[in-house]
């Protein structure tokens, strides 16, 4: 299974352990195509890719949309890139989770929010989440998608 995570960049890094967390996990169940998202060395500014240019991340990365089986995004530190993931996945009928912690004193934009219509089969899914539940949530997540 190919999965693309999402998570903020030049959004801030402000959640970066957590997207470790989740990308440890998520190593379980598939290739972790944007692995990258959550290593602590990459800064908020993205200095590291001055080299190839914005242009070659945004086509690299709507490439490895295309081809990903299901995308998992972290969507509690607002970010236009996850945003525009999220737009365009949903966009190639995409299996889509996204995992928001309102312990976080945010609230999730309504784009994002209402994009689940709660019913089963909604291939978009909002789920709220604390930290220590991340695991679980993905097993579930995962079990499910398996066996369908
Ligand atoms: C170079 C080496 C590693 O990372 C870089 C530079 N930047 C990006 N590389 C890969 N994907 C990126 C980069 N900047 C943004 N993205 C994509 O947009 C990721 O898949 C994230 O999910 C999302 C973050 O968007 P912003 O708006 O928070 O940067």
């Amino acid at each position: 299974m190919q999965i693309y995570f999402c998570g903020s960049i030049r959004g801030g890094r402000q959640d970066v352990e957590v997207y470790q967390r989740i990308v440890k996990k998520l190593q379980c169940f598939g290739r972790v195509l944007t692995e990258h998202v959550s290593h602590s060395a990459l800064s908020e500014r993205g200095e590291d890719a001055v080299l190839d240019g914005d242009k070659a991340i945004h086509d690299r990365d709507m490439e490895w949309l295309n081809i990903s089986d299901v995308i998992v995004a972290e969507v509690t530190q607002p970010s236009l890139g996850v945003g525009y993931e999220l737009g365009r996945a949903v966009a190639m009928n995409k299996r889509i989770l996204c995992l928001f912690r309102p312990s976080s004193g945010r609230v999730l934009s309504a784009m994002i929010r209402g994009a689940d219509d709660g019913s089963e089969g909604c291939v978009f899914k909002v789920r709220d989440y604390a930290e220590e539940e991340i695991e679980g949530i993905l097993e579930e997540y995962f079990g499910e998608l398996t066996k369908k």
